[in-house]
């Protein structure tokens, strides 16, 4: 079924210069760019992506990690889009990511996994309104 989903580059990805060969894997696939925008994530925006982890241990890292500096926000659709960007994307850890995944070929560590991606067609829908309001 056709689907859209919400992507995005993580700082770490932009500041290493990977934006061109990540977004590269989702052309090859088959997964049309929506939309795309370079810019950084409001403290606003952080909070709402990632409501479900408040109190966790690693939170307020991860907040000031994702608005630490530019990611590319992007909006992917295609057949199952949810599910095949998470499969591009790999395991949360880089470390366990497999080799041929995002994750598993351009980080090492867990704080900077390179990639979001929503995991559900309802986060897309609520991640998208979040990153692409109006
Ligand atoms: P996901 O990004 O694969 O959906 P989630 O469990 O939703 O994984 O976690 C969101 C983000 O929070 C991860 O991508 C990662 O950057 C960070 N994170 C998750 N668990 C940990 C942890 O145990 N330590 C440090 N950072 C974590
Ligand atoms: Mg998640």
């Amino acid at each position: 079924m056709y689907q859209e989903t919400y992507c995005m580059l993580k700082p770490d990805a932009v500041a290493k210069h990977h934006i061109g060969e990540i977004v590269a894997r989702f052309e090859a696939v088959g997964l049309e760019i929506k939309r795309m925008q370079l810019s950084e994530v409001t403290p606003e925006q952080a909070a709402a992506n990632y409501a479900e982890h408040q109190g966790k241990p690693f939170y307020d890292g991860l907040i000031s990690y994702i608005t630490s500096g530019p990611v590319v926000k992007m909006v992917l659709g295609g057949e199952d889009a949810v599910k095949v960007v998470r499969k591009l994307m790999g395991a949360t850890n880089p470390l366990e990511a497999a080799p041929g995944t995002i994750r598993g070929d351009f980080g090492l560590i867990m704080d900077e996994n390179v990639i979001h991606g929503s995991d559900s067609p309802e986060s897309a829908e609520r991640e998208i309104k979040i990153f692409f309001a109006e």
